[in-house]
């Protein structure tokens, strides 16, 4: 299958996709070079409404072993190429929205596919089944079949693999990591370095008292410290206990989860179009960093001293909520101001989509940020952290993987794809296309489209409500487009890094019938 995907050159001429739309007319935008495509589709090819029949199937068969009322559709991997997903009923569909912003390169990279051929990171079978040739000199086949306890027993090239690939990309200043599971996981045990790390400030020495050891046995303070992290309205943070007493996005995340009581700031309400709100979008930026300054104070007071603030550089789940840069470095200069550590969460916006490979390289902060937590399109999570949060102690920050060195090759390799096709400049270009698009259709049709936003192809918009924007992403899955909601009435784009101009206008020459058509 897979040398049949490497040896199938799909050529496609770009100009019937690529019309735009400027002042109610529709127009040939480009004349778009011919560009060759070796993996991906040429457009969307519907063959029945989704989800099909056999995803209904599906989704019934699995119903009954768990509530998969959130299920979509059923996907075929096998089929599904670059920038299209394409289903068990056989529909392939532009997808806008790469698995909740997690497919970095596309579906079935050849790049991906020719390291899993090499002969190293195969394991051969003879003729009778048998095993055969393992080369022992390098750890490849062995990666996909021993997961390790990587705080324990790690691969001989751990740490080069290691270099090869989170460290070849961390964030300026932050040259420690630890690899973890998922985005969650990650914020979970960035959280607990940064209440070591406070403690240990606070003690001045690395000596625990006996007192300590027996009170964080029954969750007692001082064993347990009433330390909190400050999180933002309409943050996400991941679902885990600790996780989601900073998540603020939707009730349904937290309803009936016990919770803790730690601050929460309001995150700036833009007014757009930016340029003709500029003065009331810095009072109303200038308003949340007070509120910031003040909960660390009245925390402060009630012994809940806030040892870290968690935040977005764009809060994706909560409403693509935009801030901007100068937002973040006077909340930088807070955290620093007042001790907090500062630890931005990239598990969505990392890896590239907003044109930079972190988002927080926008702001052009002069003191790093403290932490940087990742997963998604990075396809392992953890954290990168500044020195002074490491571990004191071995077992500190730990569990079983700690992530997975299967997941650290395909990630070198994600990167070097990256830089080989320039993939930060692509997302700047495309994002461009997308966003002018999307802003030509809100004058176009101001009741059903406001608020365009968006940094590289990190794009989103508003409508009306809830109903009009479910409505409005049903119909485009029909029409072949898989697009994302969040907040209470946003639809986002999370391409992947390969969406290029012409499947911007192929979008939106798609979403633009859609909208004329809409009732
Ligand atoms: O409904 C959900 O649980 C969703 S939908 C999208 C996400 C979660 N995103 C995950 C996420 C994130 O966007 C940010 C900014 N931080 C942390 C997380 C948690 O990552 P996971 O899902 O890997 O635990």
């Amino acid at each position: 299958m897979a040398s049949m995907l490497l040896s199938r050159q799909l050529t496609c001429s770009l100009q019937q996709n690529c019309r735009l739309f400027a002042c109610g007319h529709r127009l040939i935008s480009q004349t778009a070079a011919k560009i060759d495509v070796d993996f991906d589709y040429d457009g969307p090819l519907m063959k029945t409404e989704v989800p099909g029949p056999r995803s209904r199937e599906l989704m019934k068969q699995l119903n009954g072993i768990q509530n998969a009322e959130a299920v979509h559709f059923f996907c075929n991997y096998e089929e599904s190429r670059g920038n299209y997903l394409v289903d068990v009923d056989g529909n392939r569909m532009l997808d806008l929205y790469s698995q909740i912003s997690s497919i970095p390169i596309g579906y079935s990279h050849p790049s991906l596919i020719k390291l899993l051929q090499q002969p190293q990171n195969l394991v051969l079978v003879g003729p009778h089944g048998q095993l055969m040739e393992i080369n022992s000199s390098w750890s490849g086949q062995s990666t996909f079949v021993n997961r390790p306890a990587l705080g324990i027993l790690p691969p001989e090239n751990f740490a080069e693999k290691l270099k090869e690939s989170l460290l070849s990309v961390a964030p300026k200043g932050l040259q420690q990591v630890i690899t973890m599971s998922c985005g969650s996981c990650s914020n979970e045990n960035a959280f607990k370095a940064i209440f070591m790390w406070y403690r240990n400030k606070e003690r001045g020495n690395n000596n625990v008292t006996k007192e300590e050891l027996e009170t964080c046995m029954i969750n007692q303070a001082p064993g347990c410290p009433d330390y909190s992290i400050l999180s933002f309205m309409g943050g996400f943070h991941g679902r885990t206990m600790g996780c989601l007493a900073t998540t603020h996005s939707k009730a349904i995340h937290k309803l009936d989860i016990p919770s803790l009581d730690w601050p929460i700031a309001p995150f700036p309400r833009l007014q757009y179009p930016l340029e003709e709100f500029v003065k009331e979008n810095q009072q109303e930026e200038a308003r949340c960093l007070e509120e910031v300054e003040d909960l660390i104070v009245k925390y402060r007071k009630k012994k809940r001293i806030v040892a870290g603030i968690i935040i977005e550089p764009i809060q994706s789940e909560g409403g693509d909520n935009h801030a901007s840069d100068d937002f973040f470095k006077k909340l930088r200069d807070i955290a620093r101001k007042h001790g907090c550590a500062f630890l931005v969460d990239e598990v969505q916006t990392g890896g590239g989509c907003t044109g930079k490979f972190w988002a927080h390289e926008h702001w052009g902060l002069d003191d790093p940020t403290d932490m940087v937590s990742f997963s998604k399109k990075m396809m392992t999570g953890g954290f990168f952290h500044k020195e002074e949060f490491r571990p004191n102690a071995p077992y500190r920050i730990f569990n079983t993987w700690l992530g997975d060195p299967a997941k650290n090759l395909l990630l070198a390799e994600v990167i070097n794809v990256i830089k080989r096709e320039d993939l930060l400049n692509n997302a700047t270009h495309a994002g461009k296309a997308l966003l002018a698009g999307l802003l030509d259709l809100q004058t176009r049709y101001p009741h059903l489209i406001s608020r365009a936003r968006g940094r590289g192809t990190f794009c989103s918009f508003d409508t009306p409500n809830d109903a009009t924007r479910n409505k409005l992403i049903a119909v485009a899955r029909n029409k072949g487009v898989v697009l994302g909601g969040c907040g209470d009435r946003s639809i986002r784009f999370r391409p992947t890094l390969i969406f290029k101009d012409h499947h911007a206008h192929l979008f939106l020459n798609i979403f633009s019938d859609i909208l004329a058509d809409f009732k």
